[in-house]
């Protein structure tokens, strides 16, 4: 074709030689993914009182499956509840709670394989137990002690990660899990025993999709492609920062389409909704290889974490209100009733039996002492010792060995560990 003719064709509205946008006479500006300019719409199955809505097909979940579902999501609160206040005691370093986002975080661990490799933030605890996670290892990971399944005492609390259940450790800078999980969403494309059968599934705020990393992550995953589940908390707040001062367009969600991913917005507090809406996404990751964004509506009820007091930074009515009229348990409470699936008794008899595992587990993680000191220094990293960290070790049992017997702050802290610290002192090193 010569050049003069497709510039002809230019003119009769064809495409850029280099692409399929349409040629258009028209000067005009667009600012919305919507065709209407409207917001992306929420995705929702049930009501604020549990009622189906009209339209909605409830997900293909038996009896068995949704009560499972809901002692799980009636769990969170409950360990939240003793953690906080024993924090508040001093007995914990620290902890952050996960109330008003129990659909969000059971609804979309319910909807993904076990095998599913999950990269979290920090707020998922109720996804880690959906897998198996016991009360004890969460209880002895807080603690630190010597059972510590996770780190054996060298991460905070909250920090938590398990090989076997595809748990990969959390860390704290944020959005760095981001681009970690698009890489893992890779490496499980080019294992042909995993290729089209799982999927990475990292979980972020909406405050750390405010970092580059979570760009960073997403033009990886598109790009690339990688099977890789983006699943957005968004719980209207980063720590004070309210979601209004976080971003000017259409949420996360708005993101998604930019980056050429499939993206969806759902209702974060009804669990129907989270389910139906994370199967798809994770059927449509894994047959199409390619990245999906969901972007989970919901609201943190709880402080940012113990470190915080949000009532400096708003109202203590909008945090009742929330907690009264969209609350997530008490919204899928109603529905299993409707279907005869649960009872005020088994309720009674569901918290009595939680309050009193959770209690027992507590008692048991905080009898336990700390790990023996000098594993501090064992597997941070793989292979062979490392001399920085040679170097840590011999300096500790050379303080140990001046102070650890007669300064009374290092030798009452010794005793909390296995052996009192004495592997260190009786070092000849
Ligand atoms: C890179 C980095 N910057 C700042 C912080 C401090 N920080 C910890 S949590 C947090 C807020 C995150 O909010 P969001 O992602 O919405 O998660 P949420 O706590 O609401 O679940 C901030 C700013 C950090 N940990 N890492
Ligand atoms: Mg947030």
């Amino acid at each position: 074709m010569s050049y003069a003719r497709s510039l002809s064709m230019q003119h009769e509205h064809g495409h850029l030689p280099s692409s399929q946008s349409p040629i258009t006479p028209k000067l005009q500006f667009f600012n919305s993914v919507t065709t209407d300019g409207q917001q992306i719409p929420t995705y929702r199955v049930l009501d604020g009182v549990g009622k189906p809505i009209e339209g909605a097909t409830l997900p293909e979940i038996g009896e068995d499956v949704a009560r499972r579902m809901y002692e799980n999501m009636v769990q969170l609160p409950i360990i939240d509840n003793l953690m906080y206040n024993v924090q508040r005691q001093g007995k914990l370093a620290f902890y952050m709670t996960h109330y008003g986002e129990e659909a969000t975080l059971i609804g979309s661990a319910a909807a993904l394989a076990l095998d599913d490799e999950v990269l979290g933030q920090y707020r998922e605890l109720g996804v880690l137990m959906w897998r198996g996670f016991t009360l004890d290892d969460m209880m002895n990971s807080c603690f630190g002690n010597c059972e510590d399944p996770c780190s054996r005492g060298k991460q905070m609390p909250m920090h938590f990660g398990s090989r076997a259940h595809h748990f990969h450790m959390i860390s704290s800078p944020l959005a760095t899990q981001i681009p970690q999980a698009a890489g893992v969403g890779f490496a499980i494309k080019r294992d042909p025993a995993r290729r089209g059968r799982n999927c990475a599934v990292v979980y972020f705020g909406e405050g750390a999709a405010s970092e580059g990393d979570f760009h960073a992550g997403m033009l990886f995953a598109s790009t690339i492609p990688s099977p890789t589940l983006f699943i957005a908390r968004n719980n209207g707040f980063a720590i004070s920062t309210p979601a209004t001062e976080q971003y000017y367009g259409d949420g996360i969600a708005a993101r998604g389409p930019g980056y050429g991913v499939h993206t969806i917005r759902v209702d974060g507090n009804d669990v129907l909704a989270v389910y139906n809406a994370i199967k798809e996404a994770r059927t449509l990751c894994i047959d199409e290889g390619r990245a999906v964004l969901v972007e989970a509506m919901t609201y943190r009820v709880g402080h940012h974490s113990t470190s915080d007091d949000s009532f400096a930074y708003r109202p203590r009515q909008e945090v009742e209100d929330r907690k009264r009229l969209d609350n997530p348990i008490a919204r899928f409470r109603l529905f299993l009733e409707a279907r005869g699936w649960w009872s005020a008794d088994e309720e009674n008899a569901l918290r009595a039996r939680l309050k009193d595992e959770v209690m027992s587990a507590f008692r048991r993680a905080e009898a336990l002492p700390k790990p023996e000191l000098k594993e501090m220094f064992d597997n941070v990293y793989g292979g062979e010792e490392p001399w920085s960290i040679r170097e840590q070790r011999e300096e500790l049992s050379r303080l140990l060995k001046k102070y650890g017997n007669v300064w009374e702050p290092w030798r009452s802290e010794l005793q909390k560990h296995k052996g009192a610290g004495k592997e260190l002192m009786e070092d000849s090193q």
